[in-house]
């Protein structure tokens, strides 16, 4: 069955511009980039600033498949897991599949802090105003800026 799946794409390490390029290149059954924010970091140690957007998928693939595509795209930018919440070349998260939901240890659908981060919501209500209020992204943490890049082009 073919879901409508967003997944969550963050750089604040290298070349972040280049780094969401390659990236958003090389994911399967892309239906939409949203715009990309400049977003002042959400916990952690003291770190730079993060690029951030999301992107809709129509796609046959599992939560648990997409998951492994999040952990393939991070591990070709060169992602070191060093710090928790610490800087990285590149975050791919998985938000949403459709209505599925899954409770694993290592796996969660709905993300579970999602609605808890303005660097998620603002970009997931440019592509999906059905799914976000203007009010949740208000009611959200965290700074973010819209910045004029099109990463599809
Ligand atoms: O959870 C994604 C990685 N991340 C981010 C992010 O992508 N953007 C911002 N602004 N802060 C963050 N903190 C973490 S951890």
């Amino acid at each position: 069955m073919t879901h409508r799946a967003f997944l969550a794409i963050g750089s604040n390490l290298g070349d972040r511009e280049a780094t969401l390029r390659a990236a958003i290149a090389a994911i399967p059954d892309l239906v939409a980039v949203s715009p990309v924010y400049e977003t002042d970091p959400v916990g952690g140690p003291e770190q730079g600033a993060y690029l951030n957007t999301v992107v809709e998928l129509a796609t046959d693939r599992t939560p648990r498949q997409l998951l492994e595509l999040c952990r393939e795209l991070e591990a070709t930018a060169q992602r070191v897991r060093a710090e928790r919440w610490g800087p990285r070349t590149l975050d791919v998260d998985v938000l949403l599949v459709g209505d599925l939901v899954v409770d694993e240890p290592d796996l969660e659908v709905p993300h579970p802090r999602m609605w808890d981060r303005r660097f998620v919501l603002a970009p997931l209500r440019a592509l999906a105003p059905d799914l976000v209020t203007e009010a949740a992204v208000g009611a959200a943490e965290g700074e973010v800026r819209r910045i004029p890049l099109d990463l599809m082009s």
